[in-house]
């Protein structure tokens, strides 16, 4: 062997250590912040088999097809965004203000109560604001599992005539609050019968639609609502009273 073929024999393993750690490491690493927590990527098991095993395919469950899909990995709100923060962004001229309950402002109106009375526009915006955006339903699903399988189901523990201040109940195994119930939340994508075929690359739903989806369930919901596969949909215009939203951040 040569003097430059052992060169070359030696650069090799130093390559492939860079190319392995070097490179790819330290951004799933450096993301951590104190509002967010950051989610693995790879291949996700979105849907369950509850609705065919114990509903017998009922309307509002049969579109929980148990499918794999691909994603990336991001950055997740840990807190619902709450009223103090949406405020922050209508005081910047960049949020519409979200309307209060007519008849119970002081219920809804707590600083550290999630946001509610918000359009899918609204929550769309505020996220944008933060340098994200809303969370696609295969990253909603896959932050919700946490060590669950979609069909895990979770009592209510909100049950209280409005929301609660965010963070009131224990955090998933994640370290993220109320995914299940308190608010639903607001996902990017318009609501369709999940696709059938090749696993997806990061899905985002159909290019458009009548209806968004929402995710979680509230604090008005029953208890098989507030599981990582339940889907609801609804129009972007709608403002209520159970219905906020968390922002995402993509990893670069
Ligand atoms: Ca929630």
């Amino acid at each position: 062997m040569t003097h430059s073929m052992r060169m070359y024999s030696l650069q090799i393993p130093g390559l492939l250590f860079c190319i392995l750690f070097g490179f790819a490491g330290p951004s799933l690493v450096s993301a951590e912040s104190q509002d967010q927590v950051s989610i693995a990527g790879g291949e996700v098991k979105m849907g369950s088999t509850l609705c065919s095993d114990q509903f017998g395919n009922a309307d509002w469950c049969s579109d929980e097809t148990v499918h794999t899909v691909r994603i990336n990995p991001f950055m997740i709100d840990k807190y619902e965004v709450t009223n103090e923060a949406y405020k922050a962004c209508f005081a910047e001229g960049v949020c519409g203000p979200n309307e209060l309950h007519d008849s119970r402002p002081d219920d809804f109106n707590k600083p550290r109560q999630p946001v509610m009375f918000v359009t899918w526009e609204d929550a769309q915006t505020y996220c944008k604001w933060k340098g994200g955006r809303l969370p696609t339903e295969a990253e909603w699903e896959r932050a919700a599992q946490a060590d669950f399988s979609g069909e895990a189901v979770f009592g209510q523990k909100y049950n209280v005539g409005a929301p609660s201040e965010v963070g009131s109940v224990s955090p998933s195994s994640n370290g993220i609050f109320d995914m299940f119930g308190n608010v639903a939340e607001w996902t990017a994508d318009w609501y369709a019968p999940y696709p059938t075929g090749e696993t997806q690359e990061n899905p985002s739903g159909p290019k458009e639609g009548k209806d968004k989806v929402i995710r979680g369930g509230s604090w008005t919901s029953a208890w098989y609502q507030l599981r990582a596969s339940d889907r609801v949909a609804r129009t972007p215009d709608l403002r209520y009273s159970d219905l906020g939203f968390r922002c995402i951040r993509e990893m670069k």
